[in-house]
């Protein structure tokens, strides 16, 4: 991996615009940053927004009073992983990289274009063969099996499953949140190939009292001490039981790459990503709820009420993440690229709804006057996320937005704000991309 030196990006830029709103605005229009309202809307009437996007504003009076033009939010591309061409880095130790929304257009997630989430240091060795899982704690029969044993013992299929880091969106949070400035990106859609995690629960035999599972890998802490464990989610047994659930050795037909578990993780779609544990070598059933590292206080959790921003909640008061909310992101046309006016476009996407289904796509070019439906696949299994297309014709010349709102089978939709939470997870706002139709 080659890197440039981190810059002050890793704070975010709802941070920095907070802070410094004038400096802020001298790096938005310098180079892209994440604005907030406060510098650049300060002095920016119709006229210098315009200037600053390059084009009038067709349905400017549709646009709500301070709101940001989607053309500034881009991120920087800075670093580049081994098979991994085109990802953002965000952070190198552990490794964070997520990807551009317009290399998420495939269907299907190509393994070079799934986010990287790591919260330690990957083991150096992930050569299939030695490698074994073991399951144990309240089971009948405790098992230790190889990848081989896996694969002869088990009903081996494949599955689309999408995966989203629960902390995707959190740069657009303000007050911000510390974490991983994770834009739209930290999420894909793959084939995964391997046996259900519940075939291999009940050959172990799940004995009654068991309530949570509790997942164990071979990557090492970030301080290099062997007795420290990275991560240790789990998931309620119930949960674990779902059919989709896969302990993975195959990603679109391959080997995973290194960096997304190789030689054998864990797939719990629709959840919070830290729940697919990597580089799987122990699941422990356990008759309490978890609480390894990364499973209290407040991380992967929420306050149990709304709460206002920047407010602060008590640890007490935090509950633990379950099934992701509805959400979709556009994957073309590209953001800030120039469209034909007054021709049709096909602009298309994905979208996902967490343990429930998509059964709605609604696109705005006019800041959300008016909907437009999209046509929306089925997915090709459950919690595979669900392929959306529609025409879309720029009446004139000038500055767009696309807003995309995916609604769910509880007629659950995205909010355009952000429901703040001081971890910053969970952020299903609507996605907006600009155009300019010349
Ligand atoms: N062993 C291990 N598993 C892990 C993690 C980790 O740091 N170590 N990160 C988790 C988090 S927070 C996420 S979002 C997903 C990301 O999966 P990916 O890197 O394959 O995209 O892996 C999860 N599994
Ligand atoms: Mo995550």
């Amino acid at each position: 991996m080659t890197r440039k030196p981190r810059g002050p990006r890793e704070r975010g830029l709802c941070e920095l615009y907070a802070e410094d709103p004038i400096r802020a605005d001298e790096l938005v229009f310098g180079r892209r940053c994440y604005p907030d309202r406060r510098g650049f809307l300060k002095g920016a009437g119709l006229a210098t927004m315009g200037a600053v996007l390059g084009a009038g504003i067709p349905f400017h009076r549709n646009m709500p009073a301070g709101l940001i033009p989607a053309a500034l939010a881009e991120g920087p591309e800075d670093f580049v992983i081994e098979g991994k061409e085109g990802l953002r880095v965000l952070n190198d130790r552990p490794v964070n990289a997520e990807t551009p929304a317009h290399l998420l257009d495939d269907p299907i997630t190509p393994v070079n274009r799934h986010f990287i989430r790591n919260n330690g240091i990957p083991p150096e060795d992930t050569s299939p063969d030695n490698w074994t899982i073991t399951i144990d704690g309240f089971v009948d029969r405790p098992l230790t099996l190889s990848i081989a044993d896996l694969r002869r013992n088990f009903e081996v299929v494949t599955y689309a499953l999408q995966l989203e880091c629960g902390g995707n969106g959190r740069a657009f949070f303000n007050p911000p949140a510390r974490g991983n400035q994770w834009t739209v990106g930290a999420v894909g859609c793959s084939r995964w190939t391997g046996v259900r995690l519940r075939d291999v629960l009940r050959a172990a035999g799940v004995r009654d009292n068991v309530v949570y599972t509790a997942h164990y890998g071979a990557d090492m802490h970030l301080s290099g001490d062997p007795d420290k464990v990275p991560i240790s989610r789990g998931v309620p047994i119930e949960k674990a039981m779902n059919p989709y659930n896969l302990i993975a050795f195959e990603m679109n037909g391959g080997p995973l790459h290194p960096m997304n578990g190789a030689p054998v993780r864990l797939v719990i779609p629709g959840w919070p990503g830290s729940c697919s544990h990597k580089w799987l070598t122990r699941i422990w059933l356990r008759d309490v709820v978890h609480d390894g590292p990364k499973m209290t206080g407040k991380s992967y959790r929420v306050p149990r009420y709304p709460v206002a921003p920047g407010e602060k909640v008590p640890t007490e008061d935090f509950v633990i993440i379950h099934s992701m909310p509805v959400k979709s992101i556009i994957t073309f046309p590209q953001t800030n690229v120039e469209v034909p006016a007054d021709e049709p476009l096909e602009v298309r996407g994905h979208a996902w709804a967490g343990d429930n289904f998509v059964t709605r796509l609604d696109l705005s070019i006019d800041f959300g006057k008016s909907w437009i439906a999209a046509e929306l696949d089925p997915p090709e299994n459950p919690y595979a996320w669900q392929n959306w297309r529609a025409k879309i014709r720029f009446p004139i010349h000038g500055y767009y937005e696309i807003w995309a709102r995916a609604t769910d089978d509880e007629g659950r939709m995205q909010p355009f704000a952000i429901a703040w939470n001081p971890k910053g997870y969970l952020n299903n706002s609507m996605h907006r991309i600009a155009v300019r139709a010349v």
